[in-house]
């Protein structure tokens, strides 16, 4: 059977740094995101036993022969758990290039998670979607539930799962993402990540996370853009203080994303209710109420050695939809 699904990105509030188990994608601490409507992930997926090889390609765009062997895993976890051995044939696309450094790893995992497990026939739940997501790559676990959703770090795999804190329509937001460069990061997040605990802000880092989780909880709860905002912008520079001081150090940011940091606190000093998050790469998000996004969007598009900007608002988790793209 042919299955199709829709899967968002998403951007973490409260971010993810550091795994307890790096084979099972079990992360140290726990974290919350909120989906993205215009940067998101089409996979269409489907077993047969009249192919007689894998079949893996990106549509519009390469795939590394290292990334079709990490879906090549992800799908072999599906068929163990189908238990057969039929050849599989996956097409994928993205709203956005792969090289813009939107993380497409959370959208697309999250969007062959469910098509793949709804090709194989396999009737799971949220959470276990979420769970078989997260194997593939951790955040892909937030990209399953509608909306604003925890993760919860979990000792097990069992219990290491996403879940929905509210739809998408509970706060009009919006993430506006200014792009800046478009080569692939260097370092990647997974191998950045085994090197966490070499900082000596990190024990601290965790210390703090599950308070930071209360405050974050409480803005999105009361609607608090204020609260919010200094809660996604200490977690940010926390992190980064984190990436800074391991060894070998690693530094995402460049002199424009540092501009950025600077325009966005002149902003907010004349006003406007701005904040900035930043994840493993040199792009900025930029997170306001609604009412806000012409103001931000006219001066995010008056900066420097910026590239393009895209608008998103809260959305829905990953989904099957009827198209599919062979
Ligand atoms: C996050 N990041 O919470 C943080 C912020 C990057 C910085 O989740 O190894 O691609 O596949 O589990 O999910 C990126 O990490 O890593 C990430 P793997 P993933 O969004």
């Amino acid at each position: 059977m042919k299955a199709t699904a829709l899967a968002p990105a998403n951007i973490a509030f409260i971010k993810y740094w550091g795994k307890k188990d790096d084979a099972l994608r079990i992360p140290m601490n726990a974290s919350v995101s909120m989906n993205l409507s215009e940067a998101y992930s089409v996979t269409t997926v489907e077993f047969s036993d009249t192919f007689n090889h894998d079949d893996v390609a990106f549509i519009e765009g390469e795939l590394s022969s290292k990334e079709i062997e990490r879906i090549i895993k992800h799908i072999d976890r599906i068929r163990k758990m189908a238990r057969f051995d039929k050849r599989v044939k996956v097409r994928t696309k993205n709203t956005f290039p792969k090289s813009t450094g939107i993380a497409s790893s959370a959208s697309g995992f999250a969007a062959l998670t469910l098509a793949g497990a709804a090709s194989a026939g396999l009737s799971f739940s949220e959470k276990e979607i979420s769970i078989l997501a997260r194997t593939g790559s951790g955040s892909a676990c937030r990209s399953i539930p509608d909306g604003f959703v925890q993760w919860n770090a979990g000792s097990t795999s069992e219990e290491s799962f996403a879940y929905s804190l509210c739809p998408p329509n509970w706060w009009d937001i919006r993430d506006i993402l200014v792009i800046i460069e478009n080569t692939e990061k260097k370092v990647s997040s997974a191998k950045g990540m085994e090197f966490a605990a070499t900082s000596p802000c990190f024990q601290a880092r965790l210390a703090a996370i599950p308070e930071r989780i209360s405050r974050m909880k409480k803005a999105l709860k009361n609607k608090d853009m204020s609260l919010m905002g200094s809660v996604l912008e200490e977690d940010c520079l926390d992190m980064h203080h984190v990436m800074q001081t391991q060894n070998p150090p690693l530094y995402y940011w460049n002199d424009t994303t540092i501009k950025i940091m600077h325009a966005v606190e002149n902003w907010r000093k004349n006003g406007l209710a701005v904040y900035f998050t930043i994840d493993a790469g040199p792009n900025v998000h930029l997170i306001c109420e609604a009412k806000d996004e012409g103001q931000v969007l006219e001066k995010a598009k008056m900066l420097q050695g910026i590239q393009w900007v895209l608008v998103n608002k809260p959305a829905q988790g990953a989904h099957l939809i009827e198209t599919h793209l062979f």
